[in-house]
């Protein structure tokens, strides 16, 4: 099923001279109070967005950036701290949604209070965010992961995919591409045995990964399309003496991922700028509560250092694929995120 989400694509364009419409809101006294609000907290994923929302801030009049999160991923989490944000009539809240319907009441009020809101990355379904703001095309990033992990296997075993929340926007949506990519015929003596679900917490994942090496001793190699996954994997493969047995691919930030990557646990993995996300987020909710734009299909935002940003329809807009990490380039990127 293709994404049927309004699609933000990121035209890396030069900056053409921005133009300000009159605003529903001015840099007030009290600045423009912008909530990039989490799947959880403790995930260095979602650190790296907060500091990219710290720097499109920096570069705003008047802008605050507000990091928030649930302690654990899940929906509830979310949606009591979005009961507290319409009660301090923040300005904006950019979601990374723990699940794409539950929040849609929540965030309806919270539109009806006056706040703008967008989701970035796993993404609220229509009618409960303004603008939806994916890293990449979600088919794209479905089918990447299953080359990689073809390219790990020799293309042949067993593959069992770890993944976040059994809820997550984001992650099912890439999960379901992977099984349609399997079908190709370069992959036919691959098959996925399970799906498992980590949470994005560290321990959990590193369980499921070890229950997994446990019920499939054949196992050939795990997908895990998140960054806390991906690690815990990894970890996992290391401590159980499994390197070279069980190949990881997935989602992974470089600084958290160097050390696997560098002695060969996971041989090649995959990623966007997180940084970006929560940069382009800011710049966007800020255009939204100036007044600049309205948010609509065909609206275009100037985004600092990322250019233009276009609002799209429908899931046929790609940014580019993911980029991928290996031994060669992976020290470079470690630095940055
Ligand atoms: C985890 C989160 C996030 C996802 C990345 C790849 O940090 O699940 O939503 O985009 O992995």
């Amino acid at each position: 099923m293709k994404n049927k989400t309004i699609l933000v694509v990121l035209i890396l364009a030069l900056l053409s001279p921005m133009v300000f419409a009159n605003g529903q809101k001015d840099a007030s006294s009290d600045g423009t109070k912008i909530v990039l609000l989490v799947k959880s907290l403790g995930n260095g994923f979602f650190e790296a967005v907060a500091d990219g929302g710290k720097e499109a801030a920096g570069e705003l009049d008047g802008v605050e950036s507000i990091y928030m999160g649930p302690s654990a991923a899940t929906a509830e989490g979310q949606i009591e701290i979005i009961e507290t944000l319409i009660a301090q009539r923040v300005d904006g809240i950019a979601i990374s949604a723990n699940d794409p319907d539950a929040l849609i009441p929540v965030a309806k009020k919270a539109m009806k209070a006056g706040i703008r809101v967008i989701s970035f990355d796993s993404n609220i379904s229509e009618g409960g965010r303004e603008v939806a703001l994916s890293p990449s095309d979600s088919e794209l990033i479905g089918s990447q992961q299953v080359r990689l992990i073809a390219e790990l296997c020799d293309y042949k075993g067993q593959i069992a995919i770890l993944s976040a929340t059994a809820q997550a926007t984001n992650q099912n949506e890439w999960i379901s591409y992977m099984y349609e990519a399997f079908k190709a015929p370069e992959y036919k003596d691959m098959e996925i045995v399970e799906v498992v679900y980590g949470d994005d917490a560290a321990d959990k994942s590193y369980r499921e990964a070890v229950g997994l090496f446990k019920k499939y001793p054949d196992l050939a190699g795990i997908i895990s399309p998140t960054t806390v996954g991906v690690l815990a994997t990894a970890k996992a493969i290391e401590d159980e003496g499994l390197k070279g047995k069980v190949q990881i691919t997935g989602l992974g930030l470089p600084s958290e991922m160097q050390h696997y990557i560098e002695n060969g646990t996971c041989g090649q993995m995959a990623l966007w700028n997180p940084v970006d996300l929560g940069y382009s987020s800011i710049y966007i909710l800020n255009a939204m509560i100036k007044g600049e734009v309205e948010g609509n299909p065909g609206d275009v935002i100037s985004a600092g250092r990322m250019g233009t940003i276009t609002i799209g329809e429908g899931g046929n807009s790609i940014m580019g694929e993911p980029f991928v990490f290996n031994k060669d380039n992976i020290a470079e990127y470690a630095s940055i995120f």
